[in-house]
């Protein structure tokens, strides 16, 4: 209920960056192209599969002087996967425990990225090439303030030009480029992929690498399709540069979740060398790669510190200009200094930039041992498990983004929109 809402604020103050980074404003006025890549897993970049690289397109950008490359960004869904991430990304506000909250709170009031956007004169469309009631998105979008959602019927979709779930992803991003071309800018579009989907089906045509081999056809089939994936986003950018776009834009790419679940643990142990999965091995499988392109700006660098999916939308707002001041979230701008410095994950468990909680022990973040809870290991000056403190604030934080949702809170707070 509304007698919630001081406590919530005194804690979001509390933890919000107040330290205005160099990067404050450096995109101001420019479109913003934000692609979700289903299932890419950050363990891919900078990697091989029989001795050939996986993702040479995402490797050049990681390179690139325009490229901002987080490479200690947490996916954070729980059970609406990439319906998760949307919400994480959009509202940085936390998914439920059960079920998926585009589902079971699709018409709360929100003070969503695209809501913001539109205050400044953005035109909001999402792109996906599924159904558009799968994960009740219509009603959701329309609740985080999108303009249009160009889905499966936006499209040509042949039996040549799809697999598994549908559009192949080159011809989605082919196909999608007239639509953003007759937009007023500025815009702000999403997109989300498709063909990386579980299992990983891909024609043959369309293999440019070669699966890896072990008892797990989910993880060898997987390498194969994240090269195709790869090789779709590289014809996009070319596209928008082709189009003229792409110079008044910045581009994010990001993973949306795990694509390789628990099951195949021993062929993904094989992969990675691992004796086997702890569950400190579990959650830094977790991480997916963020990229932040801005054209021009020659600033780009790779990017360790821990982060994830909650820190997107104060991170985004921040590069446009727009102040968030009155706003209520749980994420930081990760380019501003003074951050919370741990990232939860919904079932409690958490990494912090010297320890990770997991399956219910406290680990060294940096070995991934396991930190002797009692006898202090891992720490100077504090007694017991250093685990301990963060995980209190990781379940306030939590609680308090579940009051939101199921209070519908956000009805008796004025942000200030006129929309
Ligand atoms: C469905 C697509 C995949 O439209 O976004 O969803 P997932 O199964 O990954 O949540």
């Amino acid at each position: 209920d509304e007698s919630k809402l001081p406590d919530i604020k005194e804690y979001v103050n509390e933890i919000q960056s107040k330290n205005q980074s160099d990067l404050y404003g450096i995109a101001e006025g420019k479109n913003v192209i934000f692609i979700s890549v289903e299932s890419l897993q950050n363990f891919v970049i900078n990697n091989e599969v029989n001795r050939e690289e996986i993702t040479p397109f995402l490797n050049s950008l990681v390179e690139n002087e325009d490229t901002f490359y987080f490479e200690n960004f947490y996916s954070q869904v729980a059970q609406g996967r990439t319906s998760d991430s949307e919400f994480l990304v959009e509202n940085s506000l936390y998914p439920l425990s059960s079920g998926a909250v585009f589902f079971t709170h699709g018409q709360n009031e929100y003070n969503a990225l695209p809501e913001q956007l539109k205050e400044k004169g953005y035109y909001n469309t999402v792109f996906h090439a599924n159904n558009k009631s799968f994960w009740n998105r219509d009603q959701m979008y329309k609740s985080l303030g999108y303009d249009y959602y160009y889905g499966e019927k936006a499209y040509e979709v042949t039996e040549n030009n799809s697999i598994g779930w549908g559009l192949k992803d080159k011809a989605f991003f082919e196909q999608s480029i007239k639509y953003l071309q007759s937009f007023e800018q500025p815009f702000y579009s999403k997109f989300i992929t498709l063909t990386n989907h579980f299992p990983f089906n891909l024609d043959e045509e369309d293999r440019t690498i070669e699966p890896y081999d072990s008892n797990s056809n989910t993880l060898n089939n997987y390498f194969p399709t994240v090269r195709y994936t790869d090789e779709a986003l590289e014809q996009f950018f070319k596209q928008l540069k082709d189009t003229g776009i792409y110079e008044d834009s910045i581009i994010v790419i990001m993973g949306d979740h795990f694509g390789i679940s628990e099951n195949h643990n021993k062929a993904m142990s094989q992969y990675l060398g691992n004796e086997k999965i702890t569950p400190y091995d579990h959650l830094q499988l977790q991480r997916v790669p963020l990229f932040i392109h801005i054209p021009g700006s020659g600033k780009g660098k790779v990017m360790s510190d821990v982060s994830g999916q909650i820190d997107v939308k104060p991170t985004l707002l921040h590069l446009l200009g727009i102040e968030t001041e009155n706003d209520i979230y749980f994420g930081n701008d990760l380019f501003s200094d003074d951050r919370k410095g741990y990232i939860l994950f919904r079932n409690g468990d958490f990494v912090s930039e010297n320890y990770v909680s997991a399956g219910g022990s406290c680990y060294n973040r940096e070995t991934g041992a396991p930190v002797d809870e009692n006898n202090n290991s891992g720490v100077e000056d504090k007694v017991g498990n250093p685990c301990t403190p963060i995980k209190k604030r990781v379940m306030k934080e939590l609680q308090y983004s579940d009051d939101i949702i199921y209070g519908d809170l956000f009805r008796f707070v004025n942000f200030g929109r006129s929309n």
